[in-house]
């Protein structure tokens, strides 16, 4: 097992449209357990491979208070549900900042498991939320895309500068 480096906003390489997994093989097992100790270790309830670059279509998520119910999905696709609801994001590649996004409350995923069967599974609450953001990553979309163009730029100039003041 091993922390992986996540990258950080405004990292072009965010940007980058993920494929989807031909062959689910101990390879993408190992990533898979990788992203959940990185995304256990950061702290956070979600993590893309977008994130720590590796543009294959994988995500993981735990919402749980005892952080024991890891969800692994490969190739997902979504079926939104319901009306929009406001929940504030926070996503590990833009460190510190927290606002208000809209999704929509429920979502239903398609998707290859671990064993590269096809699981079909549905959400709500922050699990519905956190699996969007997930899905976005590998489209290369972040929460602040859903933002203001000024809230956006204030905070990418702040990391900019932390990331100068770091290097
Ligand atoms: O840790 C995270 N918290 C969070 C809170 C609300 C909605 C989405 C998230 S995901 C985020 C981790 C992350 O950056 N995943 O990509
Ligand atoms: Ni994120």
């Amino acid at each position: 097992m091993a922390i992986l480096d996540i990258l950080e906003y405004p990292d072009p390489r965010l940007r980058t449209q993920a494929q989807p997994v031909n062959v689910v093989d101990d390879s993408i097992r190992r990533l898979i357990a990788d992203m959940l100790e990185t995304m256990y270790e950061a702290p956070g309830i979600g993590l893309a491979a977008s994130q720590v670059d590796v543009h294959l279509r994988i995500i993981v998520v735990d919402v749980s208070e005892n952080r024991d119910e890891p969800h692994a999905f490969i190739n997902p696709e979504l079926t939104l549900i319901g009306e929009s609801v406001e929940f504030e994001e926070g996503c590990l590649s833009i460190p510190g900042f927290y606002e208000p996004v809209s999704r929509a409350e429920g979502v239903r995923v398609r998707a290859l498991d671990t064993a590269g069967d096809v699981i079909e599974q549905q959400f709500d609450g922050l699990l519905s939320a956190c699996v969007q953001h997930e899905n976005d990553h590998l489209d290369g979309k972040l929460f602040v895309d859903y933002l203001s163009v000024l809230k956006r730029s204030r905070i990418r100039k702040k990391l900019e500068k932390q990331q100068r003041l770091r290097a």
